[in-house]
């Protein structure tokens, strides 16, 4: 259905995901009509997305909203959107550190930051859950490039590095990195980790759900009984997790972890809800690797955990893996996180909502 609206847009790969990047200020103000404009440029609801930009994944039905920050020591604000593909849904309810890869290079090439040199830094504001991060982006000749020799699992080929650093990304939409204060709850029978470190999270043992944890993104997405137990304890933790009913929203998102098989720290299957991830999300990935750290948990009962503040987790996932670079202060809790992501610049021009 169209709303008769067209609006200045630019589609980008960020890390594994796709979507639309908006200026603000060329969207509706009106939360409503931005909405209404968004599904229908999207294509939802409908399973194939066929009347409008969507995959029909929701990995690619996601949007950007980015302005120029007057935060004190912020370049740009960063609202992610997620357009659910099947259900007449836009949600704010979450983050997305994929969608932010290409949020640096966006700012630059609409002119809301200025290069400096062959690489600027660019501070994001995150505004889903009140946090910042910094992302550097590659501009030799004070232009934005996005070739280069950067190569990250789930995208062919390689591009410019974008390096993103996140730091205190603790308790970012529960209010605590564990909102019921335990390592491990125990839910529907099973022991769970409620983790928030950038993404609220349900971490668990494969095999406590009877998979092994190795299965492709295919068969997950056919196991139907799988999936309506793991819907079950989503939707029992969402009030203990501080986030309300999430019976319309897209976290927490439900990890089943089970021992690394190529030399990583941990592998993951993760279900972002309801549908299986291709790879895994960045700040998914931050607080399953921040959920290894966890004694007595059951992540940390099937991670193998490198020694030192500074440690390099590999998070196993489908389609290879992602390098989480976390900082631990001498209480153990998580301080600062890295992970390289790409991001590439696939079309700038006009939507029609
Ligand atoms: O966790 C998918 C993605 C994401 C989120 C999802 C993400 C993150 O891969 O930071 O990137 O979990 O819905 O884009």
């Amino acid at each position: 259905m169209s709303t008769g609206l067209s609006i200045r847009c630019m589609w980008m790969r960020g890390g594994t995901s796709k979507g639309g990047y908006f200026l603000k200020d060329d969207l509706p103000a009106d939360t409503e009509q931005r909405d209404a404009f968004l599904l229908a440029m999207m294509g939802s609801p409908d399973p194939v997305q066929i009347d409008g930009m969507g995959g029909a994944d929701p990995l690619t039905s996601k949007v950007a909203v980015v302005s120029k920050s007057t935060r004190e020591g912020i370049d740009v604000d960063y609202l992610f959107l997620q357009v659910f593909v099947d259900q007449a849904i836009v949600t704010d309810a979450q983050n997305c550190g994929n969608i932010l890869a290409g949020v640096g290079p966006f700012a630059i090439e609409r002119g809301l930051v200025a290069a400096t040199g062959d690489e600027t830094r660019v501070a994001i504001f995150m505004e889903n859950t009140g946090q910042v991060a910094v992302a550097t982006v590659s501009t030799p000749g004070g232009q934005v490039t996005y070739k280069g020799g950067a190569k990250i699992d789930g995208v062919p080929g390689s591009h410019a590095p974008v390096p993103l650093e996140f730091r205190d990304t603790a308790g970012s939409s529960c209010g605590a990195l564990l909102p019921t204060g335990n390592a491990v709850d125990v839910v529907n029978g099973v022991a769970v980790t409620l983790i928030d470190n950038g993404m609220p999270c349900v971490v668990m043992k494969a095999e406590d759900l009877g998979i092994t944890g190795y299965e492709d993104r295919d068969w997950l997405d056919n196991a139907t009984d799988l999936k309506a137990k793991i819907e079950a304890i989503r939707l029992a933790v969402g009030e203990r997790m501080n986030l309300g009913d999430v019976k319309e929203k897209s976290v927490p998102k439900m990890m089943l972890v089970a021992p690394p098989k190529n030399g990583g720290a941990v592998t993951v299957r993760s279900f972002i809800p309801h549908r299986a991830h291709a790879t895994i999300g960045v700040l998914g990935a931050v607080s399953v690797a921040t959920a290894c750290l966890i004694p007595g948990s059951p992540a940390a009962e099937v991670a193998e955990i490198p020694e030192g503040p500074r440690k390099l987790l590999s998070v196993e996932h489908p389609t290879g893996e992602m390098s989480c670079v976390l900082e631990v202060d001498q209480t153990g809790e998580v301080r600062t996180a890295a992970l390289l992501r790409t991001a590439r610049k696939l079309m700038d021009g006009v939507v029609f909502g």
